[in-house]
This record gives structure tokens, C-alpha cells and sequence, in this order.
């Protein structure tokens, strides 16, 4: 039987619409991995290729052999961006993760960036969802319902994620008393995408542990989202006791979330403050070509 994980070059070169030689050219080159089974025919990892194709922008045409069955590619959201919120809210909405994951997937396989599917897909969906209550006594339940197919679709995204050798470690989550739990989520498969190990610790979790957890894990970088800060003050000093903590040590802290301007936090080396995902991708980037985490505070 043969194994969904590996793809044969020939099932490679008809999902994106190219030679076989073409394949074994690019291998050769480094550009794409490939590897032998015990029987010497070559393989390719379906998420090594995900990784090559997105990169090296490949319009893939049979989704199925990627294992991307169902995936929407842009030829049926003729509209582009626009209509897949779109149909991402309404299915979202009606509580339908098949339609769901098929707009996210079909958008993943036209190689279109993480943190733009993140930002200017779930988060506008989420955002109109979380109008529902003020007028439907039934939005609760759509609420609930979404977040839950939002994060198996975004669990599925990181699944298909090579993950790289030599991983440095980012460690993260949201702070005690704040239960949201995807922005983490999204944050953990932004940064694996970008060569990161992460490790999400979710919501709820005590911001003075992760100075902490970081030294244990020898993370390379510090996370924290915060969507809501009941007790902003108490927040405000532990996040910079946490920077004065992991600072001396080179760990770098980002920090983002819709609540976190409540907070008010000044300008520290080793604090590097976010608004989007594409932020977090940017300034975790810099912080990578930098090799320490003493970059200007950013709003
Ligand atoms: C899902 C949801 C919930 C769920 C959360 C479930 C879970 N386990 O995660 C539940 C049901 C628990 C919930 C509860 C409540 N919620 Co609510 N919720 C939402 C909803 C619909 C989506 C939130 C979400 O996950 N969005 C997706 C994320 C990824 O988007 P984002 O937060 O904007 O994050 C982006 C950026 O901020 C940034 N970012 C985020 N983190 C980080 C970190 C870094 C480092 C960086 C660089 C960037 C970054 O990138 C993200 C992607 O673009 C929002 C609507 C909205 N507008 O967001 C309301 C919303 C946040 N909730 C709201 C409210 C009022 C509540 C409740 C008070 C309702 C109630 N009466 O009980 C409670 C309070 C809970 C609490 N203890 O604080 C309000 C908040 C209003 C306000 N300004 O205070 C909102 C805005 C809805 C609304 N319009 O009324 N909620």
C-alpha cells in the first residue's frame, strides 16, 4: 500500500503541471528534497512539497494528490480574497468545517502567506461572528460552534508544516485570565513556518512562568497575546518583569493582541510589540537575521 505521506515524482510533477525532469533538476539543485525508499525509487515528503511549492510559486492543479482534497483553488473563488472571507464566514457561520477548511486549504495550496490567510481570513470572520450575539440569542452557540472548527482548521494548517532541522525553540500563549485561545494557535503555525519548534502553551497561562518555561526549553524567542486583561496593571508588571527577565539572556519577547494597547507599555529593548500576524512574521524574521533579540520597540 503506499504511503499518503510520500509522494512519487511522477504524482508531484501532475499535481503542479511539470516534468518529471524538471523535478529531478531542482533536487539536484538543493531546491527541493528528495529522498530513496529501500526499493531506490524516489520520494518526496507531502509537506516538503507544500513547503516547495508555496515557495517557489507553483500553481498547484491536482489538489487531491497533495492531499488537499476538497481544497477551493482560485479559479472557483473567482473573486479572490473578498469571497473567500466570504464563504469562510457563511460556512463558519452554518457550522460547516468541510466548506471551511476547503476555502483555508484551497488558499494554503495557491502558496498565499500564513499571516495574510490569518489577518485578512479568520480574522475578519471571526470578527463579523462576534456581532452575532447582540441580535441572535443563537450566536453564542455560532460563536462557540466557529471557534472550535477554526482551531481543527488552523491544527490542520501546522500539521502540514515540514518541520526544519535545527529548530530554534518559541515558546508562548496568552496570559491568566485571557481564554482566547486561536490567536496562540495561529502564532504557533506562523512560526513553525518560519523554522521556529513552537511550543504553544494556550491560554491562560501565568505570564511570570514563562520566564521560566523559556530558560527550561532554551527558547529563542517569547510570545504573548493578549486579547483580554482583567487586571491590566498586574499584566503591565508582569510582562516587564518577564522582559527584564529573558532580556539579559537574549530571549526576545513579541507581544500583540487586541487588548494589549490597554496596557500602555513603554518602549523596552527586547520587547517588540505587533498588530497582525504579518507583524509577528516581520519582527520574528529580524530577530532571526539580527541573531539577538535587541531590536527598537515597534507599535
Ligand atoms: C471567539 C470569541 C470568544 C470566545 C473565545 C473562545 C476561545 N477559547 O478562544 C469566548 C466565547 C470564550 C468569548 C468570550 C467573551 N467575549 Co469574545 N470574542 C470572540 C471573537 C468572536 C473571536 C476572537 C478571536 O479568536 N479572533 C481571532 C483572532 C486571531 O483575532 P484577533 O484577536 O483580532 O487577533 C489578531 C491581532 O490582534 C493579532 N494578534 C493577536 N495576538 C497577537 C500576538 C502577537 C505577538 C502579535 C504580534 C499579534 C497578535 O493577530 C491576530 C490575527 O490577525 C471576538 C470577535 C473579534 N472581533 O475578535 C469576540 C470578542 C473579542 N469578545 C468580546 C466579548 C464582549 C466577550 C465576552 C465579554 C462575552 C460575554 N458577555 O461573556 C466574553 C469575555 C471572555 C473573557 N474572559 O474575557 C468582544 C470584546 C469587546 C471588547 N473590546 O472588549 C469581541 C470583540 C466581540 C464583540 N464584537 O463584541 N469570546
Amino acid at each position: 500500500m503506499s504511503d499518503p505521506s510520500q509522494l512519487s515524482p511522477r504524482a508531484l510533477g501532475e499535481a503542479i503541471g511539470v516534468s518529471q525532469s524538471s523535478l529531478k533538476r531542482w533536487a539536484d539543485r538543493g531546491l527541493l528534497e528528495v529522498h530513496r525508499t529501500a526499493g531506490g525509487h524516489r520520494r518526496i515528503e507531502v509537506r516538503e512539497a507544500l513547503r516547495f511549492i508555496r515557495e517557489a510559486g507553483f500553481t498547484v492543479i491536482r489538489p487531491e494528490l497533495l492531499g488537499l482534497e476538497g481544497a477551493e483553488l482560485a479559479a472557483s473563488l473567482e473573486e479572490g480574497l473578498d469571497s473567500a472571507v466570504d464563504r469562510f464566514r457563511r460556512a463558519l457561520t452554518a457550522g460547516d468545517e468541510d466548506i471551511a477548511r476547503s476555502v483555508i486549504l484551497g488558499l494554503f495550496a495557491e502558496g498565499r502567506p500564513l499571516s495574510l490567510i490569518f489577518d485578512e481570513v479568520f480574522r475578519p470572520a471571526l470578527a463579523a461572528i462576534g456581532l452575532l450575539w447582540l441580535d441572535d440569542p443563537h450566536g453564542i452557540t455560532i460563536e462557540h460552534r466557529a471557534t472550535d472548527i477554526c482551531a481543527h482548521v488552523i491544527g490542520d494548517l501546522r500539521g502540514r508544516i515540514a518541520p526544519k532541522e535545527g529548530r530554534r525553540v518559541a515558546i508562548g500563549g496568552a496570559p491568566s485570565g485571557d481564554p482566547y485561545h486561536l490567536p496562540s494557535a495561529m502564532i504557533a503555525t506562523a512560526l513553525a513556518a518560519e523554522g521556529y519548534r513552537p511550543m504553544n502553551l494556550g491560554p491562560n497561562f501565568p505570564v511570570h512562568g514563562l520566564a521560566e518555561a523559556a530558560a527550561r526549553e532554551e527558547a529563542r524567542l517569547v510570545w504573548l497575546s493578549v486579547t483580554a486583561a482583567p487586571a491590566v496593571g498586574e499584566l503591565r508588571d508582569g510582562i516587564l518583569d518577564l522582559v527584564d527577565q529573558l532580556h539579559p539572556r537574549g530571549i526576545p519577547v513579541i507581544a500583540g493582541g487586541a487588548a494589549l494597547g490597554a496596557l500602555e507599555l513603554p518602549d523596552l529593548a527586547g520587547l517588540h510589540v505587533g498588530r497582525s500576524m504579518a507583524d509577528l512574521v516581520a519582527i520574528a524574521r529580524e530577530i532571526g537575521a539580527a541573531g539577538s533579540g535587541d531590536l527598537a520597540h515597534r507599535a
